[in-house]
C-alpha cells in the first residue's frame, strides 16, 4: 500500500477525451439513466438495424437474464473492418513484430479486410455456419486476428485455447462447446523454442474428435496430415475469393466462448455475445487508453487470454486504431526486447501485466535506458494486483515520470474494463484500481453480504449490468447463476477482494476464493488438484497459492504418497513434469512439499486456511487448530515446508 497520490499531468488532461469534471458528470448520467447513456454511446458502432431497446437486465437469483441492444443487429467484423476502409484503407491495422526480432510485418486495413474475408470463405469451405463453434489453437500471428474476424463475419462462435495449454486441456475444450473445427498452426515459436501446435491438436482429436483441422504454415517444421480432415490454409485460401458479405447477427447472438477456470470442477465456458460486447470493448479502450487517431497501440497479451480479445483485437480494431502483436517473449533476445518494439514501431500506449514488469524490472535498469521510449504517452497494467514497488519502476524508469499508468481491473466475465483510471481525470495511487468506468456501480459487502460503507474492505461485487457482462456459462446457465449471483443474491460476485479508501478509491487485494493468480493467469487449485491425483503415486494432494517475487502468486503443492512410495527429489521432478502435462505449463507447481497427512476436519474437510499460512511461512497464528482430526500433522507440516523465506 503506498500512500503518493499522482496528480493528473495538465498536458494530459488537455489532450485527453475526459477531465475529471467530465468523469463525474459522465459517471452520473450513466449509472442515473443508463438506458439514455448506453443508448446514446450504443450508436459509436455501425448497427444494421438500430435497436429500439437497450438495457434488460435482471439480476435477480431467481431469473438472471442479460440483454443490451436486444433488438439491434450488426456485424462484428465489418464495424472492426469494413467500416474503416473508406477513411483510413492504407492505415496500418496490426503491425505484427515475430518472436524474431528480423521479423516483422504491416497488415493495412485494406489487407485485413481482405485476409479476413478469405479466411472466412475458408471456414464456408470447411461446412462452417452461422452459430457452429470454432475451435482456435493458435501462436501470436496475424492469421489468429484473421480467423477470429472470420468467424465473427460469418457468425460462428470461436473457442480460443492458450497455445500453452496441453493436449488434454485442449481436448476438454473441444468437447466442451461441441465443436468440429479447429485453426492451427505447424508450430508456434516463442522464445527462439518452438511450440508443437499440430501435434497437440492430433493428441487432443484422438479424445475429441474433429471434422476438420485448418492448419496455417508458421515455421514448416515436421508435422502430419490426416486425410480427409487437415487442410493447409494457403492451399484453401489460394482457392477462394477475397469477398465474402458479413452475416447480419442479432446484438444477442454469442461472439465467443472462452474457458475460465473457476474455484470448482471444470473450466467453465464464458459466452459473450455480439453488440454490447463491442460497444463496451471499443468503448473503454478508447476512454482508458485515451486512444487518438493515429496512435500506435501495444497490448503484449495472448489472444489466448481475454485481454487479447478485448484490447489487442475487438476493441482497437473497431476504433479504427493501429494495433501491435507480438509473438514472442518479454526476455527474448534480451530484457529490452519490449522497449526495443516501442522505439522499432513508435508505440504511444503500452500496456502489459504486472508479472512482466517484476521480471524486466529484476534484470536492471539498463536495459530500459539504453532505448528512447520518446514515444511513450501512457502505460497501462492488468491481470493482477501491481505491487507499489512495480508500479514505480515501471512509472519513473519506464515512462521516465511523464506516462500515466493505467492499473485496469476486470475479468474474462466482465468482457472489458470496469475499475480503473482516466488518464486526463483521475489522480494516481500506485496500487489502487482507483474508480469504476462509466456504467460500473461496484460495491463491498462482507461475508453476510451486508453493503459496507465509506472506507472499508471486504468482498467485491457489482450491482447492476453493464453491456460487456457475460451472458452465460455456455451450455448450462444454472452454473452461470450459481458461481456468480448465488452468494449474494441480487449482486454479481466478482471472486475478489478489494478494499476502498477515503477517496472512494478500490484496491483490489486479491482473489477470496480456491483460485490463484499466477503470472496473470487464472488457476483453479481444484485443477491441480485433480491432475496430481490423476498420478499414481499420489493418494491426496491440496493446492494453495503463496505470495511469488515474479509471478505474484506461485503454486504450492501438499502431496500424499500411496503407501510404500518415496518421496525422492526424482519423484518431484516426475509431478510437475505430470502437471505440465496434464493442463500446461503455466500450472507446474513451483514446490512441493510430501505430507504423509492434510489437516483435516472431524469430518473429513481440508482445512485450506492452514496450508496457505503454511505456504506464506506465517505459521505463528494457525487460528484454531482444535477442529482438526489430528493436530500433529500441523508440526509435520510446519517442520518440512518448502517456503523459508
Ligand atoms: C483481465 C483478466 C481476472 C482476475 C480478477 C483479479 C485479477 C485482473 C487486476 C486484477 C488486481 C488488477 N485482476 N486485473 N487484480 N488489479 N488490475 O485478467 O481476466 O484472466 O479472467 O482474471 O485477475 O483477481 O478477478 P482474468
Amino acid at each position: 500500500m503506498s500512500d503518493s497520490v499522482f496528480p493528473v499531468p495538465a498536458e494530459v488532461a488537455a489532450r485527453a477525451h475526459v477531465d475529471n469534471a467530465k468523469y463525474l458528470e459522465m459517471y452520473e448520467r450513466s449509472v442515473e439513466d443508463p438506458d439514455g447513456f448506453w443508448g446514446e454511446h450504443g450508436k459509436r458502432v455501425d448497427w444494421i438495424k438500430p435497436y429500439s431497446k437497450v438495457k434488460n437486465t435482471s439480476y435477480d437469483y431467481h431469473n438472471v437474464s442479460i440483454k443490451w441492444f436486444e433488438d439491434g443487429t450488426l456485424n462484428v467484423a465489418a464495424n472492426c473492418v469494413d467500416r474503416h476502409l473508406e477513411k483510413r484503407g492504407d492505415q496500418p491495422a496490426i503491425i505484427w513484430e515475430g518472436d524474431d526480432p528480423g521479423e516483422h510485418k504491416v497488415i493495412t486495413y485494406n489487407e485485413l479486410s481482405r485476409e479476413v474475408n478469405r479466411f472466412a470463405n475458408v471456414l464456408h469451405g470447411q461446412g462452417v455456419k452461422k452459430g457452429d463453434r470454432v475451435t482456435i489453437y493458435m501462436p501470436m500471428i496475424p492469421e489468429a486476428a484473421y480467423a477470429m474476424l472470420a468467424c465473427a463475419r460469418i457468425g460462428a462462435v470461436h473457442s480460443i485455447v492458450f497455445g500453452g495449454f496441453s493436449p488434454d486441456s485442449l481436448a476438454q475444450r473441444i468437447d466442451g462447446c461441441k465443436s468440429d473445427c479447429i485453426v492451427t498452426a505447424d508450430e508456434g515459436l516463442r522464445g527462439g523454442r518452438k511450440v508443437p501446435l499440430k501435434a497437440n491438436v492430433d493428441r487432443a482429436a484422438e479424445k475429441a474428435p474433429v471434422k476438420s483441422v485448418i492448419v496455417v504454415r508458421r515455421t514448416g517444421g515436421d508435422i502430419s496430415m490426416q486425410d480427409g480432415r487437415d487442410v493447409w490454409y494457403h492451399e484453401e485460401a489460394a482457392r477462394v475469393s477475397d469477398q465474402c458479405e458479413p452475416v447480419e447477427m442479432n446484438a444477442e447472438d454469442p461472439l465467443f466462448i472462452l474457458y475460465t477456470s473457476g474455484s470448482t470442477g471444470q473450466p467453465k465456458g464464458v459466452l459473450h455475445t455480439t453488440g454490447g460486447y463491442l460497444v463496451y470493448a471499443s468503448m473503454t479502450h478508447e476512454y482508458v487508453f485515451d486512444y487518438h487517431e493515429g496512435d500506435v497501440y501495444w497490448c503484449t497479451a495472448d489472444v489466448g487470454w481475454v485481454t487479447g480479445h478485448s484490447y489487442i483485437v475487438y476493441g482497437p480494431l473497431a476504433n479504427g486504431a493501429t494495433t501491435l502483436m507480438f509473438e514472442g517473449v518479454p526476455t527474448y533476445p534480451g530484457p529490452g526486447r519490449f522497449w526495443e518494439v516501442c522505439d522499432k514501431h513508435n508505440v504511444n500506449i503500452f500496456y502489459t501485466a504486472p508479472t512482466a514488469i517484476r521480471a524486466l524490472m529484476g534484470a536492471g535498469d539498463d536495459h530500459v535506458t539504453k532505448t528512447s521510449r520518446k514515444s511513450l504517452r501512457l502505460l497501462g497494467s492488468v491481470g493482477e494486483p501491481i505491487n507499489p514497488e512495480a508500479w514505480t519502476w515501471y512509472h519513473n524508469v519506464v515512462g521516465e515520470g511523464r506516462c500515466p499508468i493505467v492499473d485496469t481491473w476486470w475479468q474474462t466475465e466482465t468482457g472489458g474494463i470496469l475499475i480503473t483510471p482516466l488518464p486526463g481525470a483521475t489522480a494516481l495511487k500506485p496500487g489502487s484500481a482507483t474508480r469504476p468506468f462509466f456504467g460500473v456501480q461496484p460495491a463491498i459487502v462482507d461475508a453476510e453480504g451486508k453493503f459496507q460503507e465509506g472506507a472499508t474492505e471486504g468482498n467485491l461485487v457489482i450491482k447492476d449490468s453493464w453491456p460487456g457482462q457475460m451472458r452465460t456459462v455456455y451450455g448450462d446457465h444454472e452454473r452461470f447463476v450459481q458461481t456468480y449471483f448465488a452468494t449474494y443474491k441480487g449482486l454479481y460476485f466478482t471472486g475478489d477482494g478489494c478494499r476502498r479508501d477515503d477517496d472512494g478509491y478500490y484496491w483490489i487485494t486479491g482473489r477470496v476464493d480456491d483460485v490463484i493468480n499466477v503470472s496473470g493467469h487464472r488457476m483453479g487449485t481444484a485443477e491441480v488438484e485433480s491432475a496430481l491425483v490423476a498420478h499414481p503415486k499420489v493418494s491426496e494432494a491440496a493446492v494453495v497459492g503463496y505470495p511469488h517475487d515474479i509471478k505474484g502468486q506461485g503454486i504450492y503443492a501438499y502431496v500424499t504418497l500411496m503407501e510404500g512410495e518415496e518421496p525422492t527429489d526424482e519423484l518431484k521432478k516426475e509431478l510437475v513434469r505430470h502437471v505440465r502435462a496434464e493442463i500446461g505449463p503455466i500450472a507446474s507447481p513451483d514446490l512441493i512439499q510430501f505430507s504423509p497427512g492434510l489437516p483435516k476436519t472431524r469430518s473429513g474437510k481440508i482445512m485450506r486456511r492452514i496450508l496457505r499460512k503454511i505456504a506464506e511461512d506465517s505459521f505463528d497464528n494457525l487460528g484454531d487448530t482444535s477442529t482438526l482430526a489430528d493436530p500433529a500433522v500441523v508440526d509435520d507440516l510446519i517442520d518440512n515446508r518448502q517456503n523459508r523465506g
